[in-house]
């Protein structure tokens, strides 16, 4: 028999995927509006993947397999619906994949089928998280995600050691998932890897993020790409870089590519994360830079400072003061939806035009470097604009 609790749970969840998620008034930038509510908490998760409803086996209702937070998501319009694949993260500290449907975009996202599994051909992997989802040309949806596992060459005793690898799943259907071998690039550890959704000169591109250890980049100089022949063996055998680390930037101690770069008229469009290094720890902010069209190895626009950075509840969580994304749609009227998550915690939604975007990336002034400079930049804004008003009157 059902525990009588159970329905009282489910009427909150079924509440809480059912509520609106209007813009957020109390925001404005020009470039993307931030939404009221996230789009997606531990309290998404189904009853059914946390409880055990059967009365006599669960007399006091315990929650048997708690959730600590969903977040990083991979994203995909597919089959006419907007899909997320979310970081479900237990409170055992594991993630695993699960996804969600929505079917305008910004609300009702709700958890469907059940936690994703595949077949198992890397025993060694413990954590999988930060899938990116992209539909290549070739057919498939790839999703390339964080493998991460115990170093086998720690120190005894050290249990925290481990290395981060790209693992790689397709699919046709989001329904039935092939485990392809990890990626193997030059670089020891791998996060942060994005494919591109189209054959460069007849091969698959990658933007990697090449690591010497499992949280530092070390001399991994930023973000990278390297080309790859066939996905059943996957070997990027040099990495190139694309967007450098650079000093006295938002992305001065590492940065990571984030979901595959949107398509506009002007060039490809890259949502990045940048990450620099503060007196209360790392801040994680989101920037973005566009690449060539016939070139998408090639940056040939990129606005200074930061697009998106951690506010008001979204500067605390687990890992506080971060803004991550690995998901974006596009929908067929060009409009888009940046899923990205805060502090390691939760998922929210910012909606955008791929024309404001564009805007924004080729006509923002780029980075400065210097303060004097910075302060010239903002002195030639605020003249242009005397003279503006000086005309209106
Ligand atoms: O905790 C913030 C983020 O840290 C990592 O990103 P990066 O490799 O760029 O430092 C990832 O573990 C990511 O999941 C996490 O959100």
């Amino acid at each position: 028999m059902i525990h009588p609790l159970y329905k009282k749970l489910k009427r909150a969840e079924n509440r809480l995927v059912a509520r609106k998620n209007p813009i957020d008034a109390t925001f404005y930038n020009g470039v993307l509006d931030r939404h009221v509510h996230p789009v997606l908490t531990a309290a998404h998760v189904p009853v059914e993947w946390r409880y055990d409803l059967d009365v006599t086996t669960n007399p006091h209702f315990i929650e048997r397999l708690g959730i600590n937070a969903v977040f990083n998501a991979g994203a995909i319009y597919h089959d006419g619906a907007f899909w997320l694949m979310a970081r479900v993260e237990g409170t055992d500290r594991k993630s695993f994949f699960a996804l969600a449907r929505s079917n305008d975009g910004t609300s009702g996202f709700r958890f469907v089928g059940t936690p994703i599994v595949w077949d198992d051909r890397e025993p060694t992997e413990t954590n999988v998280y930060d899938i990116r989802l992209v539909k290549h040309e070739d057919g498939w949806i790839y999703g390339i995600y964080c493998s991460e596992r115990k170093d086998p060459l720690a120190a005894p005793g050290d249990t925290s050691a481990a290395v981060a690898k790209a693992g790689v799943l397709r699919t046709k259907d989001l329904v039935t998932f092939e485990r392809l071998p990890d990626l193997e690039t030059p670089s020891p550890q791998q996060r942060n890897v994005t494919l591109h959704p189209c054959f460069v000169n007849g091969r698959y591109l990658l933007y990697t993020r090449p690591q010497d250890g499992f949280i530092d980049t070390g001399k991994g100089g930023g973000i990278a790409y390297g080309f790859l022949d066939d996905f059943t063996r996957p070997v990027i055998k040099e990495e190139f870089l694309l967007d450098a680390k650079k000093y006295h930037t938002i992305y001065e101690l590492k940065n990571g590519a984030g979901p595959s770069p949107l398509k506009t008229d002007r060039g490809w469009i890259h949502i990045a994360h940048g990450v620099r290094n503060t007196a209360a720890g790392l801040r994680y902010v989101l920037y973005a830079f566009a690449t060539a069209l016939d070139d998408p190895t090639r940056v040939i626009a990129k606005p200074s400072g930061y697009l998106l950075a951690p506010r008001g509840e979204e500067r605390v969580g687990d890992v506080s003061n971060v803004l991550f994304t690995n998901g974006a749609i596009v929908d067929d009227a060009g409009r888009v939806y940046v899923y990205y998550a805060s502090s390691d915690t939760r998922l929210h939604v910012a909606t955008t035009t791929l024309a404001r975007l564009t805007d924004y990336v080729f006509h923002n002034p780029p980075e400065a470097y210097r303060s004097l400079d910075c302060a010239k930049q903002r002195q030639a804004l605020a003249a242009a604009n005397d003279a503006v008003k000086k005309g209106a009157h």
